[in-house]
């Protein structure tokens, strides 16, 4: 992509309006542009994010078996009139009425939705085990939205539903779900700490909440000290048995605010850390609650109808871009792990319309593109230091920087993000050394 032709529209000043820092330079790196309170417009480099995140979510589901469907953004009323929570949700549904008068919302969740989808095709236990996800917006009339898109009233959300024949079936569903999860975060950088929660208006009788650490988290949560040297990362078989895996990270304390009960915490105060969190994945399991109330049975082994036990399972996926933010960037702006970044490397042009330069950076970029290391080209006829500053606010991991005197002397200096480590090369050497050094980030 060459930044001439792109739409990057950065900010020099800090928007006052944001509190936190993912929100601050989400803004300032032209990512995101507010609509209304709490729905916001997604740019070109925001959606790039986005994607990629999105791309790895999707990716980690389907290596654990889930399928992916896609359900509408608008549901009707019935269904959920059917489970009993149209009117337990309140005030943060968005009820809408079509020009037929008919009851419509625009959805929050999608557990009556699936369920109506089993419901109309599944009869038989042999179909089962069956986890359908989608990724998809949600709506929820928060009652404060804030801190840009990480509590937005419009919202992008994986989730995922199994559907099994017993209690037993479920729990295994749910350590798949569990497992893909601590997998999911991982390949973006992050350390996400499994807690037991309180299900709210989900339901249920086992719940897990993923929790990242930040100081502006929303979540007060303890642990065990132990979490902050647990590796999280390992090569997964999803057909074995899951359930020591499963043991292994719940074994080690670790709860949300609301089941931390200080008189009864079983770890020693000196092991107890308290911090604040992110809260950027949530799993449920809850029997057959929904499953009960909307006849969605199918006929077991011995013929008899049955309710399926379902569990349901969400990722906050344009949260967590905000959260990647959090827990990665500097005072210069964002610093992207890898594996999210909206490129892989851009190409700095010191002095756009000088024929060395020019052709230098045409040579890279083209090169580059060919081994799909996805580079930006800075062309932008602009002054070198609005330029770097604003590569660093955008926060590429690689910036390959290609200046005149550089050129002269048959080098071009190439820069880590996150450690800020320079290297002058030769613009033949560029492609391996960025190849040699993938993954390092
Ligand atoms: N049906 C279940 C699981 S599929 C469910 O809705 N779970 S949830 O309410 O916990 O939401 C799942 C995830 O969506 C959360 O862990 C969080 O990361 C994200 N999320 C929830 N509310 C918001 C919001 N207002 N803004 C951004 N992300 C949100």
């Amino acid at each position: 992509m060459r930044l001439s032709h792109y739409f990057l529209p950065v900010l020099k000043e800090t928007p006052k309006e944001a509190q936190i820092a993912s929100h601050r330079l989400m803004l300032r790196a032209g990512m995101i542009q507010q609509s209304s309170a709490g729905i916001y417009s997604w740019l070109p480099l925001g959606k790039r994010v986005l994607d990629k995140i999105a791309q790895i979510v999707r990716e980690e589901q389907d290596r654990a078996g889930a399928l992916e469907i896609m359900m509408p953004t608008l549901q009707p009323a019935e269904i959920w009139q059917e489970s009993g929570r149209y009117d337990d949700y309140g005030a943060e549904m968005l009820r809408i009425k079509d020009r037929h008068d008919r009851d419509m919302l625009y959805g929050p969740t999608n557990e009556e939705q699936v369920t109506d989808i089993f419901r109309t095709h599944v009869r038989s236990y042999k179909a089962l085990p069956l986890n359908l996800y989608h990724i998809q917006w949600k709506f929820r009339d928060e009652v404060r939205p804030r801190f840009g898109i990480m509590r937005g009233r419009e919202f992008l959300m994986k989730d995922a539903y199994s559907f099994d024949i017993d209690a037993d079936a479920a729990r295994v569903a749910y350590n798949k779900m569990f497992v893909s999860y601590l997998k999911t975060f991982a390949r973006m950088g992050l350390t996400a700490i499994p807690m037991e929660a309180d299900t709210g208006p989900i339901g249920g009788d086992m719940s897990h909440e993923f929790i990242i650490l930040a100081e502006t988290g929303e979540s007060g949560v303890y642990f065990h000290k132990d979490w902050l040297n647990t590796e999280l990362v390992a090569d997964i078989d999803y057909d074995s048995d899951l359930q020591p895996f499963v043991d292994k990270f719940t074994s080690i304390y670790a709860r949300a605010d609301e089941k931390h009960d200080p008189q009864n915490c079983p770890i020693a105060d000196a092991d107890l850390m308290s911090m604040r969190g992110i809260e950027i994945g949530h799993i449920f399991y809850f029997g057959t609650k929904y499953s009960a109330a909307m006849g969605a049975t199918v006929s077991g082994q011995d013929g008899k109808p049955v309710p399926v036990h379902m569990g349901s399972y969400g990722i906050g996926v344009s949260r967590l871009v905000g959260g990647i933010i959090e827990a990665s960037h500097d005072d210069k702006g964002i610093i992207w792990p890898e594996s999210v970044a909206p490129f892989g490397v851009v190409i700095v042009n010191l002095k756009p319309g000088e024929d060395a330069c020019d052709e230098a950076c045409e040579v890279l970029y083209q090169e580059l593109l060919a081994t799909g290391l996805d580079p930006l080209l800075d062309d932008r006829d602009e002054r070198p230091g609005v330029k770097l500053a604003a590569m660093d606010l955008i926060g590429i991991p690689w910036q390959v920087i290609v200046g005149p005197r550089g050129l002269e002397n048959g080098f071009v200096e190439v820069k880590y993000r996150k450690t800020g480590e320079t290297t002058e090369i030769s613009p033949q050497t560029v492609l391996t050394m960025l190849q040699s050094s993938k993954g390092q980030g």
